[in-house]
């Protein structure tokens, strides 16, 4: 069913004979979404502010776990639905990066395991945060529409949902420059896992980037990009939504 031309020009969408955006312009569209990332949700802002109580910290971590061990199954989805074997060699290693391995005598735990060491220094057990009992329903809702995107959409639109981390360096930055500050009672170690982030996010986000802006390249495909990028941003902040519902904001 075509939408007229004056309704899609109404809600600022692509009209037949749009010409595409050039990389450039693409790029900074997609760019411009950052001013909807979760740095700038309630929640967000109470963590790195130094507002949260050790309870809310707790929460949101084990909260969180739910959509860190979901990452790796998102990114099989998205393995699984791509024909490309260069597109895979270098998707493969945001699971490694994740699940850990142990490859030709290099061994790594992962970042599941980063996260529960985070767990720990927060004054979680390990087991309370696998078993997810403190996750709540919201927050699984949240993360599961990710995982069934992801393995229901064409890979590309899964490859563009995973650009929110082109604003991911600065929020895992903001944690470091912040936290020991405002929670000098987690350990620092329990911090690694956004160390080791900062460095992945950028170099996930050169694959991502580059598989976006060369596969949406008509207008109306990268209309549809910006509505991908979209729908993972909200996912990101209903994500916080459910974690301020059961824990509150403090301000
Ligand atoms: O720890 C995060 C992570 O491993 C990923 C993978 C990536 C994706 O494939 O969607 N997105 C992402 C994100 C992680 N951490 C979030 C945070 O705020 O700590 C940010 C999130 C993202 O920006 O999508």
């Amino acid at each position: 069913m075509m939408m007229r031309a004056d309704l899609l020009k109404a809600q600022g969408r692509a009209v037949p004979g749009d010409k595409p955006w050039s990389r450039d312009e693409f790029e900074a569209q997609l760019r411009e979404r950052g001013k909807a990332y979760h740095i700038h949700h309630p929640f967000n802002v109470m963590l790195n502010t130094g507002k949260a109580t050790p309870e809310q910290i707790r929460g949101w971590v084990a909260n969180r776990f739910y959509y860190q061990i979901a990452i790796p199954v998102k990114d099989a989805a998205v393995l699984s639905n791509c024909p490309d074997p260069a597109v895979r060699r270098g998707w493969v290693q945001r699971i490694l990066d994740h699940d850990g391995f142990k490859l030709g005598g290099v061994e790594d735990a992962g970042g599941i395991d980063a996260w529960l060491r985070l767990a720990e220094a927060t004054g979680l057990t390990r087991e309370e945060v696998l078993d997810l009992r403190h996750v709540v329903p919201a927050m699984r809702f949240a993360v599961d529409a990710y995982v069934n995107f992801a393995r229901r959409a064409p890979w590309q639109e899964a490859v563009c949902s995973s650009l929110t981390e082109l604003f991911a360096p600065e929020i895992h930055n903001q944690r470091l420059a912040t936290w020991p500050d405002h929670y000098p009672w987690i350990a620092s170690e329990g911090l690694s896992y956004f160390r080791n982030r900062v460095s992945q996010a950028r170099r996930d986000v050169e694959q991502g980037l580059a598989v976006t802006l060369q596969h949406f390249d008509t207008r109306a495909l990268q209309e549809r990009a910006l509505e991908v990028l979209q729908f993972k941003l909200d996912i990101l902040w209903a994500m916080n939504d459910a974690m301020a519902q059961r824990y509150g904001v403090s301000s």
